[in-house]
Formats: structure tokens, C-alpha cells, sequence
């Protein structure tokens, strides 16, 4: 069983559909993934008990499409073009109503140039913009009205390729009631934005006899290591790297394995505060509807609350900074940016793929070891403002 939008969604997948579904996990580009959720369709058999996973697998190829359809737009110089490249460390997607004011908020953070307008509606393709805190780029994506439904799909695309998800809010209208609305929509298409209570990542290894590896930095509460490796044994997955943070359970472990849902961390900036104070009552309904997302109250126009904004996005993301070296060099001014747990193994990769193949050793100063300088394997933990210099073979 996976559980999609809270409902249980039996699998009960025949070996050749679970065997499929690998395809899309190794999938690099947009088309190898496309092909490989059209490959895994047509061998899902077509019952009552399939029929929410095809639902689900079906808007998922249409939303990759259409992803694959603006980049080519944008390659071929077009102007209206809903691909944004990532750029910077950490990727903010604005979203709300609209005429809450995304775009006020949007220009005042980082200065890109997007339309203000006093009309709704009025942003109609994604502006970004680059905001610096505590070394850390985040780009801020403008983006139209969620509401505005031809162009809804496109922002929840964006919304799933981001790291994170600003909600900006209009204190003048009905703003608990605008934020249960995009609740909804957001969990229809598998985004939420509350914490859940664990998480796993599975990475799925292209290269190498590796095995499954499972680091724990929780508890399966209903099944052991074991149960986690033939779970995935049973979609013939065998080299994979499954990280568990907090309590899951073997369902959480095999909706991942789907993706069916993802948690994206938010804030919520509840603007023009300066025409009207939002009503306290209000505020604790929010922080009810979404525990785990800070609320900010401010205004565009008087600049209030605006400089709480990064540091809290800083906070919810849980990101931490590394900053490498090379043996008797000091360490990189521009730290790497990775979340919170991060591995040396994350280091190495993100540095180059060979600093990975040819891993002989780090070693670490900061936090997270017990003497400066200690050396470390892979799997270390690092924390904030660590410094790695890794040591490899040749
Ligand atoms: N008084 C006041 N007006 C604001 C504030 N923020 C934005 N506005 C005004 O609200 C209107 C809408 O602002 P935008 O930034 O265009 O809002 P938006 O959410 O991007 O709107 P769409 O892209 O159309 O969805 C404009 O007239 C802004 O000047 C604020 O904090 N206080
Ligand atoms: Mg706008």
C-alpha cells in the first residue's frame, strides 16, 4: 500500500511493473524519465486497485512534458518560457493568491525587475531574483497567481523542482480561507507543505555494486532494516542509499520508492500589514493548519517584516554550510550549501563525481568531530560551518 494525498493507495503491482518503476528513479534527463513513466504505465494492469497510481503516474508524465516543452522553448530563444535554471544554492518558489503582493515582495528582496500591478493577475510568467544571507544565494521565483488554472500546473512543476516555498498572503482579504485553498490544491498534486513526522531519500546508485545501504537518523516503526531491503528488493532495486529521518513506517518507505508526495518547506509573509493588522485569532488558525511554517507579518510598501524573510527561509530549509579545502590551502571562501545531515559522500559529489570514485579519506574540522583535523569515511555527519578537505587516490 502507498498512501497518496492521505488515502491508502493499494500497489499490488505485478514483478514487471515494480521492476519498471526503477527505470524512472535512474532516469537523468526530463526525456529518459518520460520515456520511463510511459514505459511503466503500459505494463501497470489496468484494475480498480492500479487505478489512483495511473492517475497519479499519468499527471505526473503530463507535467514533465510540459517541462520538457518550455525548456526547448526556452533554448530556442523564446520569451515566454516557464523554465527557470536553477541558479544561486537555494530555490524559494512565491506563490499565493492573487494580488497579494509576490511581486512587491518579489522586487523588494532581490530587485528583479517583475510587475507590480494593482490588478490581479498580473504576473504572468516566473521572474527570478537573487537574495544573499549568511553567505547563502537563495533565488526567489516570482511566479503568477496560484489560482489562475492554465497556468497552475506550470507552478506546481516549478514548486517540485524547488527547495523551498514562499506563501505570501494579503492581510485585507480572507487570508486563512486563501490558504486552505492552496493547501488543497498544493496536496492534490502531492506537495505538502506540513512536516511530516519522518522522511526517507532513497538515491538510487546508476554505477557500482554498492548494495542497499540504510542510514537511520530515526526508526522504522513497524519493520526492521531487513524489511526497508526486501521492500526494495521486491521493486529490484539493489544498490541504493536509504536515509530515514524521523519515524516512518515500511508504507512511508515504499511511497517514497514513487514519490507520490513530497514535503516542501514554507513560510508564510502575510502582507500589507500597513492597510490592516491581521487578527491574532487568524494567525493561531494558521500556525494550526501549518505547524511547522513560521508566519511573518509585514508590509512591501513600508519594508516591515522584509529582513525576517531569509533568515527564517534559512531556518525551515535546515541547511547547513561546508566549506572545503585543498590540503595546505585554506578553506574555500563560498561554502557548499547541503542540507541538514549532510554526508562527506554529499561533499565529494557535489565537487566532482571523481572526488567520489577515488575517496580515500577526509578529514574535518568543526562541530561534528571530536579533534580538529580528524579523519573521516563517507558517511560522516557534517554540521554547520564544517570544513572538509578530502584526500583521494592518484
Ligand atoms: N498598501 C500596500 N499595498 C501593497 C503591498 N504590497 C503590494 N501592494 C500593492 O498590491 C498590488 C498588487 O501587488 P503585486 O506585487 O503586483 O501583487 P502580486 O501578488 O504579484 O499580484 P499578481 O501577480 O497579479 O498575482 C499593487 O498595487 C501593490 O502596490 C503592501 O504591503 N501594502
Ligand atoms: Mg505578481
Amino acid at each position: 500500500m502507498i498512501s497518496l494525498n492521505g488515502e491508502k493507495m493499494p500497489t499490488n503491482l505485478p514483478a514487471e511493473a515494480k521492476a519498471k518503476w526503477i527505470k524512472v528513479m535512474e532516469a537523468r534527463s526530463i526525456e529518459e524519465k518520460i520515456k520511463a513513466i510511459e514505459e511503466f504505465l503500459s505494463s501497470v494492469p489496468k484494475h480498480k486497485g492500479t487505478e489512483r497510481l495511473r492517475e497519479w503516474a499519468t499527471k505526473r508524465l503530463a507535467e514533465l512534458r510540459e517541462e520538457l516543452e518550455e525548456r526547448r522553448k526556452k533554448k530556442s530563444g523564446s520569451k515566454v518560457s516557464f523554465f527557470i535554471e536553477k541558479e544561486g544554492d537555494i530555490q524559494i518558489v512565491v506563490v499565493g493568491p492573487p494580488n497579494t503582493g509576490k511581486s512587491s515582495v518579489v522586487k523588494r528582496l532581490t530587485g528583479a525587475r517583475t510587475i507590480i500591478a494593482e490588478y490581479p493577475f498580473s504576473t504572468l510568467t516566473p521572474v527570478p531574483g537573487m537574495m544573499k544571507h549568511n553567505d547563502v544565494y537563495f533565488q526567489l521565483i516570482d511566479t503568477p497567481a496560484l489560482s489562475q488554472g492554465s497556468l497552475q500546473r506550470k507552478v506546481i512543476g516549478l514548486i517540485r523542482n524547488a527547495d523551498g516555498v514562499l506563501i505570501v498572503l494579503d492581510a485585507t482579504s480572507d487570508f486563512t480561507k486563501d490558504l486552505e485553498t492552496l493547501i488543497s490544491i498544493l496536496r492534490r498534486e502531492g506537495i505538502l507543505l506540513s512536516k511530516p513526522k519522518g522522511r526517507v531519500v532513497i538515491d538510487v546508485q546508476r554505477t557500482g555494486k554498492t548494495g542497499i545501504r540504510v542510514t537511520s537518523m530515526g526508526k522504522i516503526v513497524d519493520g526492521t532494516i531487513e524489511d526497508v531491503r526486501k521492500l526494495l528488493e521486491s521493486y529490484r532495486i539493489f544498490n541504493a542509499h536509504v536515509k530515514i529521518y524521523g519515524e516512518v513506517t515500511l508504507d512511508d518507505v515504499e511511497q517514497s520508492i514513487f514519490e507520490a508526495t513530497v514535503y516542501k518547506p514554507s513560510v508564510i509573509f502575510i502582507n500589507k500589514n500597513d492597510l490592516r493588522a491581521p487578527a491574532p485569532n487568524d494567525i493561531e488558525k494558521i500556525k494550526r493548519m501549518l505547524p511547522s511554517t513560521p508566519v511573518i507579518v509585514g508590509s512591501a510598501v513600508t519594508g516591515l517584516g522584509l529582513d525576517k524573510i531569509a533568515p527564517t527561509l534559512y531556518e525551515v530549509l535546515e541547511i547547513i554550510r561546508v566549506y572545503t579545502k585543498a590540503p595546505n590551502a585554506p578553506p574555500a571562501e563560498k561554502p557548499i550549501v547541503l542540507r541538514k545531515n549532510a554526508t562527506v559522500r554529499e561533499v565529494a559529489k557535489s565537487i566532482h563525481s571523481e572526488f567520489l570514485e577515488n575517496f580515500l579519506y577526509a578529514r574535518v574540522w568543526g562541530t561534528s568531530v571530536k579533534y580538529p583535523g580528524e579523519r573521516v569515511g563517507l558517511d560522516h555527519v557534517l554540521h554547520d560551518g564544517d570544513i572538509v578537505e578530502i584526500h583521494t587516490k592518484g
